[in-house]
C-alpha cells in the first residue's frame, strides 16, 4: 500500500479520536456514518436512511421524520484506533446539539453536495468550525450523481468558506459517471466499488495530465505557507511525498486549508480515504485538550457534549475525555462545586449502549446518573472545582409554541418533564406566563417545537397538546372620568356597605398604574382605603375589552361608609365595581406589544426581507452590512408581537433556511380599526 498508509506520523497512534460529522441539512451524514461503521465492521450492513435502519437516526424523533434531531454517538475501530464519530442534525433548528459537541472533537468532517441552494446553509456551519478553531475535512458527498465539473462545484463552495477548500482528489468520469478518482497527494487512480474499497488502477493517458495541473494546485494551495514548498514549485522540483502529506496535515491542523475529498456514502465511496484521512491528518486528543486549554496533570479532564435521560430512568452525560483516567467510582467536580460520582460507563452505539471498564484519555463514552452535570459542562477529578474550559451559548429562540398536558392526571408531570426537556436541549427554553398561566415552549423553529413536544409524549410520557401562544394584549383608556362604585347589600343581619368616587385618568404610554387616596375629613376610614386600591386592581386584570389595562391612575377622591356595615370585603368589591362600571365610558382603546426585530440574512435576499416586514405591519428601521459577514445584512425594523409569531418561518423559507432574527420588545403601541375589532371579538369568543 501506499506512503498515506503509514501517514506522516508512522505507526505512532494518537489515541481515541472524536470526530463530528456536519454539513447542511440533508447532505448525507447519516448515511456517511452508517458506511463507516459498516467499512469499519461495526454494523453487519449498511443500513438506508429510507429503510429506517441507521445507527445515527435510530432515535424514535429521527426515524419518524427521516431526518436526524439530535447528535447521535457511534463508537468504531479502525486499523486499531478508537473512533467515535458523531451524526450531527444539519436543519438548523437542531443546531444546537452540533454546537454543544464540537469544542471537544479532534476534527469535523463536513459533509456536503454540490447544491448551490445550499451554500448559505454550509457557510453557516464553516463559520461555528471557524470561530471554533476546528480542523476540518470537507465530503463532497452524493458524487455519484455529480451533474457538473468538481472544480465548478468547489468554485460554488467556495465563498462558504475563509479558507481555500483545497482538493486532494479529482473524478475519474466515465461518460457522465464518476467512476473512481485520483488521489492527489498519492498519486494513485483508484475506481470506486460498491460497498467495497475501492480498487487502484493505472492512472490513464487522459487523466496523466489532468492530475498534474490538479496537483499542482493543491501544491500551490500548501505552498502558500511553506516558503520551502514554493521554491521547489518554482524551481520545478517534484516535493517529497513525505512532504506533501505533512503539509497536509500541518495546514489542516492550523486550519488554514480544508481538504476536499469526494464519495457517494450511500455506495460506500470514498470512505476508506476519508478514513484514512481522519487517521493520518486528523489531530488527537492532546491537541485538543491543548486547544481547549485543559491544564496537564494526572486528573481526568472531560467536557460534556450531550445529556439525555433514557425512558428507564437513567441520566446519561456523553462526555470527552480529554486527559486522565475515569471509571466507576471516579468523582468528578463541576465548575460550580458540585460533584458526582461515576457510577457506569458506557460505548455508546446509536440508541444502544454497551457497559465497559474504565475509560481513558482521547475516549467518548456516556456516563450514568452525574446528576449535576449539563452539557457543555467541564467535569474534572482534582479537589478543586475546575475552571470552565467553553461557554456555549445557545441560540436565541424564535418561535413559540403553549403547551398544555393532554389529560389532567399528568399536570404533575410536566414540570418534571420541562426539566428534562431542557436539559437534553438548551435552545429549548420553557416560559410560564404567572398572568394567564400559559406554559410556553420556545424553540428554535416548527419542526424543532414538534420534536419538543414528541420527546415530551415519547420519552417523558407526558403527552401534550399544543395551541399557538397568546400575545400580550393589554388596553388603556383614553378619556378621563369620575366614577362611583357602590357596594350596599341588606341580607338579613349583618348588611355590606361601601362607597367610594374614583378619578379615572389616562396616563402616558409605559407609566403602568398608579393609585391615588385623596380622602378628605376620613369620609372613607384609612384601614379600608388599600381594600379599595386592591377592588381596583382586580377590575383593571380585565378591562372591557378583555385584556389587563395599564397606563391610567385611579384616585379615591370622596365615598362614604357605615359604622357596622362596612368591611375590608365591602369597599373591594366597591372598588372593582368603580372600575367596572367607569371604564367602559373612558374610550378603551386596544393596546399591542410592538418589538423591535433584527433580522439577519444573505444579502440576496434582503429584498424580500423588506417585503415580507412591510406585508407584516413592519416599519424598518434601517438596512447594514452583518459585521463580520461577508455577504450578508442586517435589516432592523418594529413590529407586532402577532406578526413575529410566525416570522421565522417565513423568513427561513426567503433565505434557503439560513435566515434568522431575535427581537426585544420595545413600546406598546394603541391598535384601533378592523384588526383591533377581530382581536377583542376573537377573545369575547374565547371566554
Ligand atoms: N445519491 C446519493 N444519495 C445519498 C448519498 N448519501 C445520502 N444520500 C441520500 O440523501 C438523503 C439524506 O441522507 P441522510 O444521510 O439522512 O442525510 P443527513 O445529512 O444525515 O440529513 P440530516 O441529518 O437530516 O441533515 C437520503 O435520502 C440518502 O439516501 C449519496 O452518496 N448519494
Ligand atoms: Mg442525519
Amino acid at each position: 500500500m501506499g506512503q498515506n498508509d503509514n501517514g506522516p506520523n508512522g505507526t505512532r497512534s494518537l489515541g481515541p479520536r472524536c470526530i463530528a460529522l456536519v454539513g447542511p441539512f440533508q447532505s448525507g451524514k447519516t448515511t456517511l456514518l452508517e458506511a463507516i461503521l459498516a467499512r469499519t465492521g461495526a454494523v453487519q450492513r449498511q443500513g438506508t436512511v429510507d429503510a429506517g435502519t441507521t445507527i445515527g437516526d435510530s432515535g424514535q424523533e429521527a426515524r419518524h421524520h427521516k431526518m436526524s434531531v439530535e447528535a447521535t454517538f457511534a463508537t468504531t475501530n479502525f486499523m486499531g484506533d478508537n473512533y467515535t464519530f458523531v451524526d450531527c442534525p444539519g436543519s438548523i433548528e437542531f443546531i444546537q446539539d452540533m454546537r454543544s459537541v464540537l469544542p471537544a472533537v479532534d476534527a469535523a468532517v463536513v459533509v456536503c453536495e454540490a447544491d448551490e441552494k445550499k451554500v448559505p446553509q454550509l457557510q453557516l456551519i464553516l463559520r461555528e468550525l471557524e470561530d471554533q478553531n476546528i480542523p476540518r475535512f470537507v465530503f463532497l458527498n452524493k458524487i455519484d450523481k455529480a451533474d457538473k465539473r468538481v472544480r465548478e462545484t468547489i468554485a460554488l463552495l467556495q465563498p462558504a468558506s475563509r479558507v481555500p477548500l483545497l482538493l486532494r482528489q479529482i473524478p475519474i468520469w466515465n461518460g457522465d459517471i464518476i467512476s473512481g478518482f485520483v488521489d492527489l497527494a498519492l498519486e494513485r487512480a483508484f475506481v470506486y466499488k460498491e460497498h467495497a474499497p475501492s480498487e487502484i488502477v493505472e492512472l490513464k493517458d487522459d487523466n496523466v495530465d489532468r492530475k498534474k495541473e490538479a496537483r499542482f494546485k493543491m501544491l500551490e494551495t500548501l505552498a502558500d505557507h511553506d516558503d520551502q514548498l514554493m521554491e521547489q514549485l518554482l524551481e520545478d522540483i517534484e516535493p517529497p511525498r513525505d512532504k506533501v502529506f505533512d503539509d497536509l496535515a500541518k495546514e489542516l491542523r492550523e486550519r488554514i486549508v480544508c481538504p476536499v475529498l469526494l464519495g457517494a456514502a450511500t455506495r460506500s465511496n470514498g470512505v476508506l480515504r476519508l478514513l484514512k484521512a481522519l487517521r493520518h491528518e486528523s489531530p488527537g486528543h492532546a491537541e485538543t485538550a491543548q486547544r481547549l486549554g485543559v491544564k496537564a496533570g494526572n486528573d481526568a479532564t472531560a467536557l460534556v457534549l450531550k445529556t439525555f435521560h433514557t425512558t428507564h430512568g437513567g441520566k446519561m452525560s456523553v462526555v470527552r475525555l480529554l486527559a486522565g483516567q475515569a471509571g466507576d467510582g471516579t468523582t468528578l467536580m463541576t465548575p460550580g462545586g458540585d460533584s458526582a460520582r461515576v457510577s457506569g460507563v458506557f460505548k455508546l452505539m446509536g440508541q444502544h449502549f454497551e457497559k465497559r471498564p474504565q475509560a481513558t484519555a482521547g475516549e467518548t463514552i456516556a456516563f450514568v446518573k452525574l446528576d449535576s452535570a449539563k452539557t457543555g459542562d467541564t467535569l474534572a477529578s482534582g479537589k478543586q472545582p475546575p475552571a470552565a474550559l467553553i461557554q456555549v451559548k445557545p441560540f436565541a429562540p424564535v418561535l413559540a409554541t403553549a403547551v398544555q398536558a393532554k389529560e389532567r392526571k399528568d399536570d404533575v408531570k410536566l414540570g418534571p418533564a420541562f426539566t428534562k426537556l431542557t436539559e437534553e436541549d438548551p435552545s429549548l427554553t420553557v416560559v410560564h406566563n404567572a398572568e394567564n398561566h400559559e406554559v410556553v415552549i420556545w424553540g428554535q423553529g416548527e419542526m424543532h417545537l414538534r420534536v419538543a413536544s414528541e420527546r415530551l409524549a415519547d420519552r417523558f410520557l407526558v403527552p401534550v397538546s399544543t395551541r399557538p401562544p397568546s400575545v400580550g394584549y393589554r388596553e388603556t383608556i383614553r378619556k378621563p372620568i369620575t366614577q362611583r362604585g357602590r357596594h350596599k347589600k341588606q341580607s338579613g343581619g349583618h348588611g355590606q356597605f361601601g362607597d367610594v368616587v374614583l378619578e379615572i385618568k389616562p396616563l402616558p404610554r409605559g407609566s403602568g398604574f398608579k393609585f391615588e387616596d385623596r380622602i378628605t375629613g376620613g369620609v372613607v376610614p384609612r384601614n379600608y382605603i388599600p381594600a379599595v386600591e386592591e377592588g381596583v386592581l382586580d377590575a383593571l386584570k380585565h378591562g372591557p375589552l378583555g385584556f389587563p389595562v395599564v397606563d391610567l391612575s385611579v384616585a379615591l377622591i370622596d365615598g362614604s361608609y357605615h359604622t357596622v356595615d362596612s368591611s375590608d370585603q365591602a369597599f373591594r368589591t366597591a372598588g372593582r365595581i368603580g372600575i367596572v362600571e367607569g371604564l367602559p365610558q373612558s374610550q378603551p382603546v386596544l393596546l399591542e406589544p410592538i418589538h423591535e426585530v433584527e433580522i439577519v440574512c444573505p444579502t440576496e435576499a434582503t429584498a424580500k426581507m423588506n417585503a415580507i416586514l412591510s406585508g407584516r405591519r413592519g416599519q424598518i428601521l434601517g438596512f447594514d452590512t452583518r459585521e463580520g459577514w461577508d455577504g450578508w445584512d442586517t435589516v432592523r425594523a418594529q413590529m407586532p408581537e402577532s406578526e413575529i409569531g410566525d416570522l421565522i418561518i417565513e423568513v427561513r423559507s426567503a433565505t434557503a433556511g439560513v435566515g434568522s432574527f431575535i427581537f426585544k420588545f420595545d413600546h406598546m403601541a394603541e391598535l384601533t380599526g378592523r384588526t383591533a375589532d377581530q382581536i377583542i371579538a376573537a377573545r369575547r369568543a374565547a371566554e
